[in-house]
């Protein structure tokens, strides 16, 4: 080289380039098996010397594809950015006749593109956030028994499209023993798995069957032995997960790790499949009869909160959304094996987690839209009343001496068998839990105990005409007169009543209320929670007179005149029977 005019600086300066070529070289080739082999270890479970692995990989590039694609609507497609979708004429006739079997409009969900897009109706606060690259995976489990085939395979679509491929170790598609038509298998599902080979060939979604009807909680107990991921996440089978959705839920469980978290339940319409913001903060609430209810969120904690994006403390959950890491979900029990299909262990889980040193907490930037149906779309076996079976069960075992108002609104379940319950009192004792009355006072202050901490609770009852008041059983949501009946000596809890401290007059959430003018009847309204209580809702008990009193008009409660399921109404206070009340638990 020296021949051509070539220095020694020259060939030193050569030798460091192609070093430095070499270096550079292999860190790119080194960065990108990190890359595969971070893909094959944690998602695929494959060595990453394997032969295989370029197929997989190839397999899994899709996920990525789909990912990077998932805003990408389906032109002319209806339904697309989560609209309604209208149907008119012969197919709106069909979606009818169909409706009762569904339970939604199943028409209106075949119509909708199977991988449909979503508006992001995130808080512009969560959209800000960014999340590290490191975080649990996530195993989704979504159990089905008889689910229409296009609300479970969109439901499948919208959680691969929508969940960055890193963190989805897997989705488990539990399938709980299904035997309409199109699920149906002859040894082996067909139709489901061939489906699932051909969209996700990399095997990202699985599919697990039971060996019989379990009903949803011991489905989700056989899903989750299932999975294998950091964190599981169960969902429903008709739902559509939003943008964003996966990593608030991994990023606070890598926070907290017994914080089990629900994203916000966005409502898609039962009719239209209309994904519409489920708006307004609410936490999950109960009523002693144990059904799930949905509350405002208290004060305490919107003040405690710093963003938007901020969690939020629930006392309760609806019971089919929700993640936890998937050890501690198995350390602080799991679910109640002993648990029929539908019903009660959504209460279950939430006073439990509270109890045993958990929290339950609503994530606002996961948001997940759910078709609410208002009927059942599969049998019951044996016609049983299984979330009245499964409420006792859990009453018995977490409730202590309050699982008397469990059974004041349930009456006949007292001498109902609801099974062995030993190990979950086992379980109680075992984890140190605390009591329900701690929850009560430190978790749920709001929450109204009828026969605590109030002048008096029972019938108020007319001894003159034996009329007690009563709501008859109506719906309570609704806004009614109040009317009188014939007392039934404090067995039904229709004609139970509180006087609080405070002077109100209520049930369990409502409160009597009146305009008060001249034989005014009184309505049974939402007690207002935490805010101070409007002066027409207050009232008074003369215990000389055995008046009660309207505050506001100083006119007396009457039952003169009334006959079974008349409204009882306020009138000039007098000296007339028909204006003696008593107040006595029956
Ligand atoms: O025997 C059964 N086997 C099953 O696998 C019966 C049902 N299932 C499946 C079913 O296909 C569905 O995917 O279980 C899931 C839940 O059943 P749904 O959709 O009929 O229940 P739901 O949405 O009416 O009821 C709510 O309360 C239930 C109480 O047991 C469960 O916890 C549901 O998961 C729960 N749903 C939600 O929380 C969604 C938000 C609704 C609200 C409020
Ligand atoms: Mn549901």
């Amino acid at each position: 080289l020296r021949r051509y005019g070539w220095t020694n600086t020259h060939l030193i300066g050569c030798v460091i380039i192609i070093i430095v070529l070499y270096k550079v070289w292999y860190s790119v080739l080194d960065d990108n098996q990190a890359g595969d082999s971070q893909l094959d270890n944690a998602e695929l479970g494959f060595n990453k010397r394997d032969s295989a692995n370029g197929l997989i990989m190839k397999k899994a590039a899709y996920r990525y594809d789909r990912y990077a694609n998932r805003d990408k609507e389906n032109v002319g497609s209806p339904g697309e950015r989560g609209v309604a979708v209208q149907l008119t004429g012969k197919d709106k006739a069909l979606a009818d006749s169909l409706f009762k079997k569904e339970a939604f409009n199943i028409i209106a969900s075949n119509r909708i593109a199977l991988n449909r897009t979503l508006k992001d109706i995130r808080d512009p606060a969560c959209k800000k956030l960014t999340y590290p690259k490191e975080l649990p995976s996530a195993s989704v489990v979504i159990i089905f028994h008889n689910e229409a085939w296009s609300a479970l395979m969109r439901t499948v679509h919208s959680v691969v499209n929508r969940s960055p491929p890193d963190h989805l170790h897997e989705v488990i598609l539990l399938d709980d023993f299904s035997d309409r038509e199109e699920l149906q298998c002859a040894e082996e599902c067909e139709r489901v798995k061939e489906y699932i080979k051909k969209e996700w060939p990399d095997g990202v979604v699985k599919y697990v069957r039971t060996k019989k009807r379990s009903g949803l909680i011991r489905a989700r107990i056989a899903g989750a032995e299932a999975a294998t991921g950091d964190v599981l996440i169960f969902l429903d089978s008709h739902c559509e997960a939003a943008e964003g959705w996966l990593e608030p839920l991994l990023n606070r469980i890598k926070e907290k790790r017994s914080a089990i978290l629900c994203p916000m339940i966005d409502v898609i319409d039962d009719n239209t499949l209309f994904y519409s913001l489920n708006g307004g903060e609410a936490v999950g609430g109960f009523t002693w009869s144990l059904h799930f209810t949905w509350h405002q969120t208290f004060d305490r904690e919107m003040s405690r909160r710093k963003s938007m994006a901020d969690y939020i403390r629930s006392p309760t959950m609806a019971g089919g959304l929700f993640a936890a890491d998937r050890k501690y979900f198995w350390e602080i029990g799991g679910y109640d094996p002993g648990m029929d299909v539908w019903g009660g262990e959504n209460l279950e889980i939430s006073f439990r987690v509270w109890m045993c040193g958990g929290s339950l907490e609503f994530i606002p930037c996961s948001r997940v839209g759910h078709i609410f149906r208002s009927s059942h779309p599969y049998t019951f076996p044996g016609n049983k009343d299984t979330h009245g079976i499964n409420s006792k069960r859990l009453a018995e075992v977490w409730m202590d001496e309050y699982k008397r108002l469990f059974y004041m609104h349930r009456h006949e379940l007292l001498t109902v068998d609801a099974g062995d319950m030993s190990e979950r009192v086992e379980l109680r004792n075992r984890l140190g839990c605390k009591s329900f009355k701690w929850y009560l006072d430190n978790v749920y202050p709001e929450k109204f105990i009828p026969d605590e901490n109030v002048q008096s609770h029972g019938m108020v009852r007319n001894p003159s005409t034996n009329l007690c008041l009563d709501t008859l059983g109506k719906d309570e949501k609704t806004v009614f007169d109040l009317a009188v009946y014939p007392c039934q000596g404090g067995k039904s809890s229709s004609e139970v009543f509180s006087f609080s401290h405070k002077g109100e007059l209520r049930r369990e959430e409502t409160c009597l209320m009146s305009y008060g003018g001249d034989e005014a009847t009184i309505s049974l309204q939402q007690c207002p929670v935490g805010k101070q209580i409007p002066s027409n809702m207050l009232w008074e008990y003369d215990k000389e007179s055995k008046h009660i009193i309207h505050k506001d008009s100083r006119k007396c409660m009457d039952a003169d005149n009334l006959s079974a399921s008349q409204p009882v109404r306020l009138r000039i206070c007098g000296t007339q029977d028909t204006q003696k009340w008593e107040i006595e638990s029956g």
